[in-house]
């Protein structure tokens, strides 16, 4: 396996807005990271992701870029980006950026010059298309709720926008589009930037019959018809050769509807597309056929399958980026763990988990403290434009609102995007003031300062699993094999190259269990989540267990 800088880091990834305050405008900012990269250098992290930062109008909280060479107001100025850079640099860290080409903001100049004529030069750098007998162009439905096609007055027909409406579709069938967004990225790179984080990729090449779609699993009709489109790999090749192989940096492409069978055509390193892609097998798991809304129970058995047949399809020439939650979706600790009487020991089991698997581990911000979902008493409270967009579709349906209101407990985007729990002060200290989006109240238990004064704490137990991974390089190349994988309750896998192995056991219950292949095993143990020792073979609920086999 080739090594890579890129393959052996641990990335922390961070949501701006809600990271750190430094001004107390209620809104976090660059400062605010600055003022924090000692911390994250702490936790043995050498890579920083930062969601956007460029100019936006904030419709989908900077996913709609105004300006791609400037930062938002909000957050500060292109010097406290440079600074912000250059502290990284300092600190022996990398930062990757968010290129969110697939679409810009309706407030950008390109389609504020385009919506104004046909004949405008901008005109084809987005899609547009006449109705059909008064209705938009197809049936299509946007990933927020509603349709796909907004009418423009003044040209007198429809663009597309996969998003929002605020969110046009950027039409890469044209060359110079994709020259702009190869310069785009020359000019981070130039700057000295490591890498993008580029959202939505696999949505770039579009069909351009533009037929109905006759499917009603939202899944089938991402995969189908919005992505994996004709000339994707053309463009990403394209993008490869005249930009990303100038310099050394690494990518990952957001890949809604890649699956397992085409994932290798996105990150085979022969092909020079992309170094990894996130894919949501993991994560809209249990989405049932209305999607993330309409949320059904999964079993362990298929989520440890995922894992399994991801590694096997990627282990010969490919790399996997290992992910439990993001600025989408709602606490990993609240999904795949225990928030209630275990938060602690399935917040580490989690850990050993995500820092235990083959590819590149990406850690949310504040799940290195087990930080939980949040649940508002009313909508009002809420800020995300998928969750108020799903509200107001679920109304009109004439759904029952007080059900709807706890299927926006479990599954809203805001559930990940409350302030960064600091300290037990107000707000958590993440701002002197009400901050954008309230903070989850639990932060006077859970926050950073009282955790680093606690050897016990989930923080401090990242920080070992951090620097585990890095003393162990197996577990960052070596092979992977799952065992008992039809257990309901343990997910036990092996890690080992020629010179190591490792036996990775997790309990992934409240139950006691008693585990015989455990007794087995000849070898230390050599991290685990509970600080009792027990017997080899036991597993207390949510326990996990490394062991160095000998
Ligand atoms: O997300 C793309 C994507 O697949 C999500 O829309 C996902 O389906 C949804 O959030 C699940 O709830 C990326 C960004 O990560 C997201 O924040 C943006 O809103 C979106 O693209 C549009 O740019
Ligand atoms: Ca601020």
């Amino acid at each position: 396996m080739v090594k890579k800088w890129w393959k052996e880091g641990v990335v922390y990834q961070i949501y701006p807005r809600s990271f750190k305050d430094s001004n107390n405008d209620g809104i976090g900012d660059l400062q605010g990271i600055i003022e924090k990269l000692d911390y994250i250098r702490s936790l043995g992290a050498d890579i920083i992701w930062i969601c956007p930062v460029y100019k936006s109008p904030n419709d989908d909280n900077g996913y709609d870029v105004s300006d791609y060479r400037n930062i938002m107001d909000e957050f500060g100025t292109m010097a406290d980006f440079d600074n912000l850079l250059k502290s990284i640099h300092d600190r022996g860290m990398r930062l990757l950026m968010d290129l969110v080409a697939n679409h810009s903001s309706d407030e950008h100049r390109w389609f504020q010059e385009a919506r104004k004529s046909r004949n405008s030069p901008y005109r084809d750098y987005y899609f547009w298309k006449t109705g059909v007998n008064g209705r938009p162009p197809t049936n299509w439905p946007s990933f927020f709720g509603g349709g796909t096609w907004e009418y423009n007055e003044a040209t007198e027909d429809y663009y597309l926008h996969l998003f929002t409406k605020k969110q046009p579709d950027l039409n890469w069938e044209n060359p110079k589009v994709r020259r702009e967004i190869y310069d785009i990225i020359k000019f981070w790179f130039d700057k000295g930037v490591d890498g993008f984080r580029m959202d939505v990729i696999s949505l770039i090449s579009k069909r351009l019959e533009f037929s109905d779609v006759n499917m009603d699993n939202y899944g089938e009709i991402i995969e189908k018809q919005y992505a994996n489109g004709p000339r994707i790999h053309e463009y990403l090749n394209e993008m490869n050769r005249e930009v990303l192989s100038q310099y050394d940096i690494m990518t990952v492409g957001e890949g809604p509807g890649i699956h397992l069978e085409n994932a290798m055509d996105y990150v085979d390193e022969n092909r020079h597309e992309l170094n990894m892609i996130f894919h949501f097998d993991h994560m809209f798991i249990d989405n049932g056929p209305g999607g993330k809304f309409d949320p059904v129970p999964y079993k362990l058995t298929c989520f440890k399958k995922i894992f399994s047949d991801w590694d096997q399809q990627l282990k010969d020439g490919g790399w996997n980026s290992i992910f439990l939650g993001n600025h989408d979706f709602s606490r990993m600790l609240s999904r795949f763990g225990n928030d209630g009487q275990y938060r602690v020991e399935s917040a580490k089991l989690l850990a050993t988990l995500l820092l235990s698997l083959r590819g590149t581990p990406y850690i949310y911000q504040g799940d290195e403290l087990g930080m939980t979902n949040v649940a508002f008493e009313g909508i009002k409270d809420y800020r995300d434009v998928e969750t108020l967009e799903s509200w107001k579709a679920a109304e009109s349906s004439g759904h029952d609102m007080g059900h709807f209101l706890t299927v926006i407990h479990a599954q809203s985007r805001d559930n990940a995007r409350t302030p960064m729990q600091w300290t037990g002060d107000v707000h958590g200290g993440f701002s002197a003031v009400e901050p954008w989006i309230r903070s989850n109240p639990n932060y006077a238990e859970i926050n950073v300062a009282s955790q680093e004064a606690d050897p016990g704490s989930v923080l401090h137990y990242y920080r070992k699993m951090v620097s585990y991974r890095k003393a162990n390089p197996t577990l960052v190349y070596g092979d992977y094999q799952c065992l008992m994988e039809d257990d309901p309750n343990l997910y036990i896998y092996e890690r080992w190259d020629d010179d190591h192995r490792f036996l990775i056991a997790l309990n992934m219950s409240e139950q006691h269990l008693l585990v015989d292949l455990l007794t087995q095993v000849h070898g230390e143990l050599e991290v685990g989540n509970y600080n009792e020792r027990n017997t080899p073979g036991e597993l207390r609920p949510w326990e996990a267990k490394v062991f160095r086999i000998v």
